[in-house]
């Protein structure tokens, strides 16, 4: 049987899935990385949806449509800063942002859905930690989905992300 969980490197915003997820910034209105290069090719209805949805907390997760994307959803969801030490439960918040990701993806009817390496660009989440939560969760939820994409963009994270994933399930 053909697996459910795909590590792919590449462009998210490529991606013709049910729903992509964003690595949004709280305000919901866009920003720099997998973010800009989101609203950049869904286009300016995008930004108008958004601005409707007021922000976004640490580890909550919110649906648009997609527009101009191929993808038809997009499920924004913003990880915590890692270098802001003000922040206390930022492990919990990050596996939130992949576990309420899934939740409004499953009650969406999203089938096929595609995840950027949450938090670990300008945010800095660890590599190693966010390797790991991105696939663990992955795990939980593979039975709800008939694909999830895990889309690496930088070589590193591909190669980390690979390697764990032979880990895991060379001891399954
Ligand atoms: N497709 C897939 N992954 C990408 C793409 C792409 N087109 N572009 C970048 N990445 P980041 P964060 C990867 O910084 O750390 C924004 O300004 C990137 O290599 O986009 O959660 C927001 O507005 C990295 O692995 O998100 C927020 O202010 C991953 O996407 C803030 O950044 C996430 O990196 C959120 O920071």
């Amino acid at each position: 049987m053909a697996k459910v969980i795909q590590i792919i490197r590449g462009d998210i915003t490529s991606l013709r899935v049910d729903a992509i997820v964003n690595a949004a910034a709280p305000e919901l209105l866009g920003g720099g990385g997998v973010d800009g290069a989101i609203h950049k090719k869904a286009g300016i209805e995008l930004l108008e949806e958004c601005r409707k949805l007021h922000g976004c907390k640490y580890g909550e997760a919110k649906i648009t449509n997609g527009y101009n994307l191929p993808a038809k959803k997009v499920i924004h969801t913003v990880a915590p800063k890692w270098y802001d030490n003000s922040i206390e439960n930022k492990q919990e918040l990050l596996e939130n942002c992949y576990i309420n990701s899934y939740e409004l993806a499953i009650k969406n009817n999203i089938k096929t859905i595609a995840f950027p390496c949450l938090g670990m660009g300008v945010y800095r989440v660890p590599i190693d930690t966010g390797t790991k939560t991105s696939i663990d969760i992955a795990f939980e939820y593979e039975k709800y989905f008939d694909k999830i994409y895990l889309v690496c963009f930088r070589d590193e994270e591909y190669h980390s992300y690979k390697e764990y994933y032979k880990e895991k399930t060379e001891d399954r």
